[in-house]
This record gives C-alpha cells, structure tokens and sequence, in this order.
C-alpha cells in the first residue's frame, strides 16, 4: 500500500523543508508516498499571472478565482488517473484518525486544493470538490499547513513507512487513550527520579503501571476519550483505584457512567 497526493498552491515552496527530511523523507525514496506540488499561478491566464480579484458585492481583501483552479484541477487530472479531490478550508469537516485511516486505504491519489485567508469562489465546491476537510477550530492564513498535516498522519500507516511495525500495533492495543509518561537515563536529575517501577524489571507491573498513567491522563484531560476507547475488566479495576485515590477522578468518571455500567 502506498499514497499519492497533489497539493494545489500559491506557495509550493512551502512544502520542500518538511517532506524532504525524516519519515516523509525515507517514505518517498522507498516508493510508499509520493507528493507532486504545483503552483496555481502557473494555470493563471494572463501575462502578469494574476490568480484572485475584487469580491463581488464588495468588502476586504481579494477572492480566488475560479477559471485558474478549473484549468489546474483539470490539467492534473488529464494524467487519466482517478483523483480524490478536497479543499481545505476552515468550514470543512474536523479532520482526525479515523479520517487518516480512511485515506491511507484510499486507492486514488489525493487532491488537495490549498485555501487562502481572503478567500475562494465558492464555485470551486460545486465543480471541483468531492469533499471539504479542516484541521481544527483555529485560523491559519492558508490550507498548506494543513496539506502537510494530513499527508504526515497518513504516511505514517502505510505499511513500511515507520522503522517497526510495533508502533502501528501498539497503536492499536492502546486504543483512543493518551499516552503513558516516558523516561530514559539517568534515573535521577535534578532530584527528579523515575518511578521505581520502570527500573523494577517487573514486565507484568510495568505493562499495569503504564495502563494506569495512561487511563489516568485520559481521564484527567480527555475524558470524552474514554467514551470511544475499548476497556477491559482489568481498565475498570484501575479506574475504580484511580477514583478511590483521587475524588475529582471519582466525578469525572462518574459524569461519563451511569452508575454500574463500568464495562
Ligand atoms: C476572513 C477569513 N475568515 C473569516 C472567518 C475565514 C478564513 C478563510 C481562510 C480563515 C482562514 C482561512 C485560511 N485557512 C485555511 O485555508 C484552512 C484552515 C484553517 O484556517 N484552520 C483549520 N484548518 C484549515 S484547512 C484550511
């Protein structure tokens, strides 16, 4: 399994740094991801490659327009092969895991149009778009961060892409819950000490330790992430002792659960 995406710009530039070094990096030379980026202006139709214009019906700032972005979709497209096209935009739906998965099981390559801050003619939606995604509820001055954003959380599941395939697993077995605190050498600095547990060597303690930390942030932060996450008999039990040792846990887990329908 591998991934293609187009990103349609006014900045390609942007996206050299990050897909040249790292993961992005070896993912493209192993064949499992490949980007094209091309520049908007360059499907402008005139000399001074002029690509947006005063907003009909007047007020601030400049609009998109449409005739650059219908020759460049459709000049991408004329390779023949079948595209899945999305803009980026604010109004678009929350992107999340369940959507990356979804898309790095997609068998087309992937489109993405790149808003700007002024704006895009709507049109674009109509005669462009199959579908619309934003990364979050903050402004951002254009859809190329978001571009970059997407494709990294999809590299990273296709097969091949990350060094171990642990990571995808233990992904999977940790489920929709927070992480568990990391710590490397030494076990002391600066009167601050790793939990005596990690340097047990105690694998079933360390493994329930983990578990808890985890369910523990989880619940602290995230609580509307416990709802989704699949828990064990043995998730319950650490919960009831997070609850016994900490009240404002009590009231958060209560407020997730009807009374008696732990697990
Ligand atoms: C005056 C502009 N805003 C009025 C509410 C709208 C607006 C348009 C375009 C705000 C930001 C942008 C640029 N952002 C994106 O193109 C974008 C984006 C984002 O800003 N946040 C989260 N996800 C995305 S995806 C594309």
């Amino acid at each position: 399994m591998s991934a293609g995406f187009d990103i349609l710009t006014l900045f390609p530039g942007m996206f050299q740094a990050y897909l040249g070094e790292s993961i992005m990096k070896r993912a493209s030379q192993r064949g499992l991801l490949d980007v094209k980026v091309y520049n908007t202006r360059d499907y402008a139709g005139d000399k001074h490659r002029i690509v947006d214009d005063y907003p009909y019906g007047g007020g601030a700032g400049m609009v998109l327009k449409i005739d650059p972005l219908y020759r460049a979709v459709h000049s991408i497209k004329s390779d023949g092969n079948e595209r899945l096209s999305v803009l980026l935009s604010p109004q678009g739906a929350l992107f999340n895991q369940g959507k990356a998965e979804t898309l790095a099981k997609e068998e087309r390559r992937v489109l993405f149009i790149c808003g700007r801050y002024e704006g895009i003619d709507e049109r674009v939606k109509e005669l462009l778009v199959d579908e619309e995604i934003s990364i979050g509820d903050y402004v951002m001055t254009g859809g190329e961060l978001a571009a970059l954003v997407i494709i990294d959380s999809v590299a990273r599941l296709l097969p091949g892409v990350l060094g171990d395939e642990d990571s995808a697993r233990e992904e999977s077995f940790t489920g929709g819950l927070l992480d568990y605190p990391h710590y490397t050498r030494p076990p002391e600095f600066m009167g601050v000490r790793v939990p005596d547990v990690l340097l047990s060597g105690n694998h079933r303690e360390i493994a329930r330790y983990r578990r808890k930390e985890a369910l523990r942030r989880t619940l602290q932060r995230r609580p509307g992430l416990l709802e989704k996450a699949a828990l064990s008999r043995e998730d319950c039990t650490i919960i009831d002792e997070l609850c016994s040792e900490d009240t404002e846990m009590m009231r958060k887990w209560r407020r997730r659960n009807e009374p008696d329908t732990c697990c």
